[in-house]
C-alpha cells in the first residue's frame, strides 16, 4: 500500500529571509504572567516584521526585573546590562562609537525615575536615536515590592501601606525633557505595542515608551493603579495607531479629517486616528496638559502623545564622520606629531 507523501509547511521567513526563531531570546526566569514577559514577546515580533538584522541591534539595560529582560529576545544582538540607573550614558557612548547600530534600551520605572533620572533627563535633551522602555510597573520587583517613583499617590501595597508621594509622569517629564517620539502603552495591548514599536523603529531621535506592566507578585492586587484591572478598566487611548512599513505600499485613501498622518525617517507612515479629535501630537504643550488632565481624573492615558520629526538626532548633530569610529584606523583618529605641534604653536 503507498501513502501520499505530505509536503512540509513552507518556512515562514521575514524581508531578510530571516525566521521568528531568529529573533528569540533565552527562557525567561522572571514570574509567571510578569507584564515584562509580554513586552519581550512583542519586541521580538515587531523585529522579526521590521526585518531588522539582529547583529545590527544593541540591547541596553539598567538594573531590575525589567533590565534583565534584553536576555529574553534577540539573543544574536549585542547586549550590555550596565549598572542601576546607569543605562543612558552607557547607551549614549556606545551609539556615539558606532551610530550605524540600532539600540534599545529596557529600564524599570525604579531604574530610570529613581536612581538613574538624572541620566535618563539627558539622555532626552540630547535627543539620542534609541528606543528606550520603561516597563513601569510602580513598584521595585527586583527588591521585593517598594513603591517606585511612577506610583500614584493614595495606591496601596499589598500589606495595606498607602503611598502618599505625588507620582512622575514620565511621559510628561520626556515631552518636556526634549524626547521627539512620546507614547504610552499596556502589556496587555498586543496590537498596540506591536504597532508603536514598529513606528519607533522608523524614528530617528530618542522615542520614550512608557509601558505599564504589572508585576503580577507585589502589584497586582486591589488599591494598586498598575494592576491588569485598573489598567483595563481606566484606559483611555488619545489615537489609535497605525504603520505602513516603508517596505509594503501605502494606501493614499484615508480621511485626513480624522487620521493624522506622518512619514516617518525611512520612510514608513504612521497613521494616527483620532480618538480625542482636538488632540495634536505634534502640540508639546497640549500633549503636557492632557497628561496632566487625564492623570487628575484617574484615567491611564495611551498612544502616541508627541512626535516631532524634524528635530537633529545627537548623532546628526555633533556632525560625525559616517564611519563608525568604533572602527576607524588608528591613523586616522590619532592626530600626527605635526598637526599636534601646530595646534600648541597657535595656543602659545
Ligand atoms: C546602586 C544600586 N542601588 C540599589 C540596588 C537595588 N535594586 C536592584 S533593582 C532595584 C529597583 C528595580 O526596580 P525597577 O527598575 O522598577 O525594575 P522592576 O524590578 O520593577 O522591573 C533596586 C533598588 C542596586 N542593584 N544597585
Ligand atoms: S517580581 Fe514582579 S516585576 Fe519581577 S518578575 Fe515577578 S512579576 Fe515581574
Ligand atoms: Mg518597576
Amino acid at each position: 500500500m503507498s501513502t501520499t507523501p505530505v509536503a512540509p509547511k513552507p518556512i515562514k521567513t521575514n524581508r531578510i529571509g530571516l525566521q521568528i526563531l531568529d529573533y528569540r531570546g533565552g527562557k525567561t526566569t522572571l514570574c509567571a504572567g510578569c507584564g515584562h514577559n509580554a513586552i519581550s514577546e512583542r519586541i521580538t515580533e515587531a523585529f522579526y516584521e521590521m526585518g531588522i538584522q539582529p547583529e545590527r541591534v544593541m540591547k541596553m539595560s539598567g538594573i531590575g526585573c525589567s533590565s534583565k529582560s534584553p536576555a529574553y529576545f534577540m539573543s544574536r544582538s549585542f547586549s550590555f546590562n550596565s549598572v542601576h540607573g546607569r543605562m543612558p550614558s552607557v547607551a549614549t557612548g556606545a551609539l556615539l562609537a558606532n551610530k550605524t547600530m540600532r539600540s534599545i534600551g529596557i529600564s524599570g520605572d525604579g531604574d530610570t525615575a529613581s536612581i538613574g533620572m538624572g541620566q535618563f533627563v539627558h539622555l532626552l535633551r540630547r535627543n539620542v536615536p534609541m528606543i528606550y522602555i520603561i516597563e513601569d510597573n510602580g513598584v521595585y520587583g527586583l527588591t521585593k515590592g517598594q513603591f517606585s517613583a511612577t506610583a500614584d499617590i493614595g495606591s496601596k501595597l499589598k500589606t495595606g501601606v498607602v503611598n502618599d508621594l505625588p507620582a512622575i509622569d514620565i511621559c510628561a517629564l520626556a515631552i518636556q525633557m526634549g524626547a521627539t517620539f512620546v507614547g504610552r502603552s499596556f502589556s496587555g495591548d498586543k496590537k498596540q505595542l506591536n504597532t508603536m514599536l514598529k513606528a519607533a523603529m522608523s524614528h530617528k531621535g530618542t522615542v520614550l515608551l512608557d509601558v505599564i506592566s504589572p508585576c503580577v507578585t507585589f502589584n497586582d492586587h486591589e488599591g494598586s493603579t498598575k494592576s491588569y484591572k485598573y489598567v483595563q478598566e481606566h484606559e483611555e487611548a488619545v489615537n489609535e495607531v497605525g504603520f505602513v512599513p516603508f517596505f509594503e505600499e501605502i494606501d493614499v485613501d484615508y480621511d485626513a479629517g480624522s487620521t493624522y498622518d506622518v512619514q516617518m525617517h525611512d520612510g514608513s507612515h504612521m497613521r494616527l486616528r483620532k480618538l480625542h479629535p482636538d488632540y495634536d501630537p505634534t502640540n508639546r504643550i497640549g500633549a503636557v496638559t492632557a497628561l496632566m488632565q487625564a492623570h487628575e481624573q484617574g484615567e491611564v492615558l495611551t498612544g502616541v502623545f508627541y512626535l516631532d520629526t524634524t528635530k537633529p538626532s545627537f548623532t546628526d548633530m555633533l556632525n560625525l564622520v559616517d564611519e563608525p569610529l568604533a572602527t576607524l584606523p588608528e591613523s586616522r583618529v590619532r592626530p600626527s606629531r605635526q598637526i599636534l605641534d601646530q595646534i600648541m604653536q597657535k595656543h602659545q
